[in-house]
């Protein structure tokens, strides 16, 4: 890729609104900016100091200085700026004509239209982020809930690379070491040596398992997890799912079989993005509308990643009811047994021997009895008990993690090696390969194609 070429693209949202940012980054970003900004005061824009605003228009001089839009220039210049070249930016009116037109402007000028993430790719190649860091720059933007947007400042400050880089040390020095008896083979190994080494090798292991474990929380707060509630009809499941997204949205009445299709709603509990499904009753049926909502449910029972699974507690179980606590068995889920203040049937003891390791949590939906803990609950089963956001960093992208997950298997194979006397030639391959993977995730030894992967990902302007 070219980075010596200045690259322009409008920064913000296609739509109308307050303003609207035109960004151009490289070289020509100041020349350019002379060649179609007229400033109100009689300055010249070489002038203009770094880091400053200044009021003006935009102007097309291929039609006699025809004004296109007044606005602020933000002039950064180099070093100091987000892709470390200079920058500049036109805060316009918000609106796509107009920042259109102002793109073209710049184009004509001498700019080329970005990439997606091609800010973002310079600020990488010219080494003011790492790759991880630069990676954050998108799980930001696209976050979802105030804890998503937690994790991925984290990375974005460099608290991710910190962990990565501190490992990465702790590998190359072993590697040294191991090195140096290559290279010094007759000199006795020592057996002190190779214990500390052996050591050194289990402690790395260690919080590379660490990093490993937080990767499950870390893929369902940025990416979500999609929630389904099931049960035989009438029981409450679209009242649940209707307090749970605090609107009346699904159909409520004390008809069975009233949902007839699925619908879902994008929720936060606790800071996780759940994207919530409301399901049509389980149970025998001939109406072939309702049959096949049924079929639908079925599926969605044993396909999505976690559900809630409501009983009536003032009816006694009936066979929908088991196959439902079959399909808790082997499935992720919370028991809810709703309408409590009704005559009682059943009791969470009647759930649990039918399904011993899920948690059953009581409700009456009605009363709005019953719905926080529910949400802690399925807080804690989500993220675990213990969860707290803290200093330790969140493994939160699947890149991330399949490099951590190589890292691992190399260091075990380290160990192995170590502990069976193996030659130090044999072990310093693994080190490498453990080396190499942790350095893919901070961009030390990423290849070309990959690096195209990940920027094409980004918005346009970013
Ligand atoms: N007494 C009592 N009634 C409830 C409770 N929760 C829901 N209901 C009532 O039960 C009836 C069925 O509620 P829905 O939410 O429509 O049940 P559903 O499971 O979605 O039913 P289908 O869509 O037919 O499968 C309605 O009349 C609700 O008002 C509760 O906790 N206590
Ligand atoms: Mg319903």
């Amino acid at each position: 890729m070219n980075v010596d070429d200045t690259i322009a693209a409008i920064a913000t949202p296609k739509g109308e609104g307050g303003i609207g940012i035109v960004r151009v980054s490289g070289p020509l970003a100041l020349p350019i900016a002379s060649e179609v900004f007229r400033p109100s005061r009689k300055l010249q824009t070489e002038q203009l100091p770094s880091h400053s605003l200044t009021h003006g228009y935009i102007v097309d001089k291929s039609t006699s200085d025809e004004i296109i839009d007044e606005v602020l220039l933000g002039i950064m210049r180099a070093p100091h700026t987000y892709t470390t070249e200079d920058i500049v930016e036109f805060n316009c009116h918000g609106g796509i004509v107009t920042l259109s037109t102002v793109l073209d402007l710049v184009v004509k000028a001498g700019g080329r239209p970005a990439e997606p993430g091609e800010f973002t790719k310079r600020a990488f190649l010219n080494g003011r982020l790492d790759l991880a860091q630069a990676e954050a720059v998108a799980e930001l933007i696209s976050s979802k809930t105030d804890l998503s947007r937690k994790v991925a400042i984290q990375a974005l400050e460099g608290k991710l690379s910190e962990s990565i880089n501190n490992l990465s040390d702790r590998v190359a020095s072993l590697l040294a070491e191991i090195e140096a008896s290559i290279d010094f083979p007759d000199e006795d190994l020592d057996f002190m040596k190779i214990e500390i080494q052996l050591t050194n090798s289990r402690e790395i292991n260690t919080d590379l398992v660490n990093l490993l474990d937080s990767s499950t929380e870390g893929r369902i707060l940025k990416e979500g997890i999609n929630v389904a509630i099931v049960g035989k009809p009438n029981v409450g499941k679209s009242s649940l799912f209707n307090v749970l997204i605090n609107t009346a949205r699904a159909i409520v009445t004390d008809i069975p079989g009233t949902t007839r299709d699925t619908i879902d709603e994008l929720i936060n509990i606790a800071g996780i993005p759940i994207n919530l499904v409301d399901t049509a009753g389980i149970r025998y049926t001939d109406d072939p509308v309702e049959k096949e909502g049924v079929q639908r449910s079925r599926e969605i029972a044993n396909n999505v990643e976690f559900l809630l699974i409501i009983f009536d507690a003032s009816e006694s179980l009936n066979e929908d009811d088991i196959e439902l606590l079959q399909i808790a068995n082997s499935h992720p889920a919370i028991l809810v047994l709703n309408k409590t203040d009704l005559n009682r049937v059943i009791n969470p003891s009647d759930l649990i021997n039918l399904c011993p390791d899920k948690r059953v949590i009581q409700t009456s939906i009605i009363q709005e009895k019953g719905v926080e803990q529910l949400k802690t609950a399925i807080q804690e089963e989500l993220l675990g008990k213990d969860f707290t956001f803290g200093e330790s960093s969140i493994i939160s992208n699947v890149r991330h993690q399949d490099a951590l997950r190589q890292a691992k298997t190399a260091i075990d194979n380290v160990i192995e090696s170590l502990e069976n006397d193996m030659p130090p030639d044999l072990v310093s391959v693994d080190l490498r390969i453990c080396l190499d993977a942790l350095g893919d995730i901070v961009g030390k030894t990423t290849t070309e194609d990959i690096l195209d992967r990940i920027f094409s990902q980004f918005c346009v302007g970013k």
